[in-house]
């Protein structure tokens, strides 16, 4: 990063004004080549905070400007920063920006500016997003999000679970020098407290951010079928989540929304909803529960009927569902109803109760999204925001199963440094999240989405 960066950061198109931005150690030796007039009296390489009037000579003629000089470490990059804001001309523009690259400069790939911002530890990685998602935000829902991100709410949130991790887990490995059971300074109890509380924090991040979602930014696929088809607890496996099940028929009554990871698909996932079992005959509140239902299935991008393996499908068991909506065909509680006729249908055969089968499942409803131009394909810009709160998404998740894996190991009282392996992965997602850790290449795919200048 020792080299001076620079490109052209207002939009595109005719403007009042257009800006080139500058950033690196020899701004202010551009700025002196380029509008001499400022810097007369400053030593050489020095740079003075402030905005001044002057003209900006390109090589070929004047034009006025107005410069903002931003020495580092406070600025935007951490890196001296000039701003050039000069008539709203493309070619002009164009003709300033190839005179600072003949006088040293190299012209900024997308989201160099703020890629450096990061590196420098002026912003961690999901501020950085927030960055992109506001300038990408086409609705009201994103424009929010983003700013969210962007004053580093997020950030802030899982920065405290992330010390009382760090905490917990150097405090179990210093208890792996004591013998059986004793933990040192710290009781398994007092463990299992503090980590209950920081999952539980961690757990209300998750949701936060499950719900900030931009409503419709991804594909929605409902899961539908016979009252007690076992369409809840598929949905528990696949989203996470914790919805009421039984063994009575109607124990969904409304809407359920979660999201299910699909790594497969661009957007990272998709909305999965759990409805009431469908059913022909319903009157009263079951009958509105119904009704409810069938909107979500019109809206449907995918929808995958569940099936009790042990009663099979009869036509005519559901009402009609939309003939367009492509779908998938789960048979499920095979641990009970053991496989499907492979010749009837092309089954996927899961058990939603052991949790078998699912990533199956997630193949094929992936490949059918994506065979539908769903959540699929090189992302639209408008797509790019909703794929960074999906990564954000994953690593609270993972996180939190590590949580869980090391709240199961201390109730159980297994030796402390198997509480430690997960209470260090759990650590490493929250890094993820924040940047600390990430690897150079989702660094350049992520910042590879920024437009040029920023
Ligand atoms: N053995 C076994 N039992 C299952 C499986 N999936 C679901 N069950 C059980 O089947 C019963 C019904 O499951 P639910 O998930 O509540 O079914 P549902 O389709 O959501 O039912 P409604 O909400 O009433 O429409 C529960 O007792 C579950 O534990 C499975 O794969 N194997
Ligand atoms: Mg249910």
């Amino acid at each position: 990063m020792n080299d001076t960066i620079a490109a052209i950061s207002s939009p595109s198109g005719a403007a009042h004004r257009g800006v080139v931005r500058v950033s690196g150690p020899r701004a202010s030796e551009l700025l002196r080549r380029t509008v001499p007039e400022f810097l007369r009296g400053c030593k050489p390489g020095e740079l003075l905070r402030g905005a001044y009037r002057g003209r900006f000579r390109d090589g070929r003629g004047t034009q006025p400007v107005l410069v903002l000089c931003m020495p580092g470490p406070r600025s935007y990059t951490r890196e001296d920063v000039v701003e050039f804001h000069l008539p709203g001309c493309e070619p002009l523009l164009q003709c300033a920006l190839r005179h600072l690259l003949s006088c040293g400069a190299r012209a900024a790939v997308p989201g160099e500016f703020t890629r450096r911002a990061f590196l420098n530890g002026r912003i961690d990685l999901s501020r950085a997003e927030g960055v992109l998602a506001l300038v990408e935000a086409s609705d009201d829902a994103e424009r929010r999000a983003a700013i969210a991100l962007l004053s580093g709410g997020l950030g802030t949130r899982v920065a405290g679970v992330r010390d009382g991790l760090a905490e917990l887990c150097s405090l179990c490995e210093a208890g792996l020098d004591f013998e059986g059971g004793d933990t040192g300074s710290v009781s398994y109890a007092e463990l299992e407290t503090r980590l209950d509380a920081l999952r539980e924090e961690l757990c209300r991040t998750l949701q936060f951010e499950v719900r900030r979602q931009p409503p419709g930014a991804l594909a929605r696929v409902v899961l539908v079928g016979e009252p007690n088809a076992g369409k809840s607890t598929l949905f528990n496996a696949l989203g996470g989540e914790n919805a009421l099940t039984s063994r009575h028929a109607g124990t969904t009554r409304d809407l359920l929304f979660a999201l299910w990871s699909l790594p497969a698909l661009a957007g990272g996932g998709c909305r999965l909803c759990d409805t009431p079992g469908l059913d022909v005959e319903s009157e009263g509140v079951a009958r509105l529960a119904q009704e409810r239902a069938q909107k979500e299935v019109a809206s449907a991008d995918l929808l995958i009927v569940v099936v009790d393996g042990r009663l099979g499908f009869a036509d005519g068991a559901l009402p009609d569902l939309p003939a367009e909506t492509p779908r998938v065909w789960v048979w499920n509680q095979r641990d009970r109803a053991g496989e499907p006729p492979s010749e009837d249908r092309p089954w996927v055969a899961v058990s939603a109760l052991e949790r078998t089968g699912l990533d199956a499942l997630g193949e094929r409803v992936g490949r059918e999204l994506a065979s539908w131009g769903l959540g699929e394909g090189p992302p639209s810009s408008a797509d790019v925001g909703r794929l960074l709160f999906a990564r954000h998404r994953r690593a609270l998740e993972v996180s939190a199963l590590e949580l869980s894996g090391a709240q199961d190991a201390l109730t159980r009282r297994l030796p402390l440094d198997l509480v430690a392996q997960n209470l260090r992965q759990g650590l490493e997602a929250l890094d993820d999240l924040e940047g600390r850790t990430t690897a150079e290449d989702l660094l350049d795919r992520i910042f590879s989405r920024f437009c040029l200048g920023k």
